[in-house]
């Protein structure tokens, strides 16, 4: 089975103002859908076409070498938009409650000492990327990572992921990745976090 961008869990607008119809249209129905294209072609042929997306990109190393390099951008790619689509809800803000919410206070102190830490990784990320809360196999941790890397091709569990790439943002936002990040915990969706969070913990 070929990949295929996930229908939006949401109406276009539903995350307006924070972020807006235009960009979710762009975002998701033109660069989404071409990271999956681009996927199925470079995987099209291989015994990994029909592996999930999870999966192959655990597994790189095992690609042929004239793949690796387009699965690892466009197959990320698939993976790292899918799961940021269901991070987010009209209904989203607020806080983590519960095991999340300790964890997160473990690893760095408070709720707001994590979301400096998640922001400023966005933005000092150089050019295209993401910045992540990850489970590291011992607890919680945040990462950066480039284009459409994925700390799943570390050995980490990816929970959270703020796309950081100009696409984004740019439309509403144009240069100003930082107010970007600050409306988006506006539309951060917790309870789909903390069920990834008890999956791996
Ligand atoms: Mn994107």
């Amino acid at each position: 089975m070929a990949y295929s961008v996930p229908p939006l869990p949401y109406p276009y607008d539903a995350l307006e103002p924070h972020i807006d119809k235009a960009t979710m249209e762009f975002h998701h129905d033109k660069h989404h859908q071409a990271y999956v294209d681009k996927a199925n072609g470079a995987l099209e042929g291989t015994e990994w076409a029909e592996r999930p997306v999870e999966q192959v990109l655990q597994n790189l190393d095992g690609l042929p070498a004239d793949k690796r390099t387009a699965v690892k951008n466009n197959g990320g790619g698939h993976y790292n938009h899918s799961l940021f689509w269901e991070s987010m809800s009209a209904s989203g803000g607020g806080a983590p409650d519960g095991e999340l919410a300790s964890a997160i206070d473990t690893a760095f102190g408070s709720f707001e000492d994590f979301k400096s830490k998640l922001k400023e990784t966005g933005v000092n990320q150089f050019g295209s990327g993401w910045s992540w809360l990850v489970h590291d196999g011992s607890g919680l941790a945040i990462v950066g990572s480039a284009n459409q890397d994925n700390p799943i091709s570390q050995g980490s569990t990816p929970l959270l992921g703020v796309d950081v790439w100009e696409h984004a943002y740019y439309l509403k936002y144009q240069n100003r990745r930082p107010d970007y990040i600050d409306a988006w915990w506006n539309v951060v969706l917790w309870s789909k976090v903390a069920e990834r969070f008890a999956a791996v913990s």
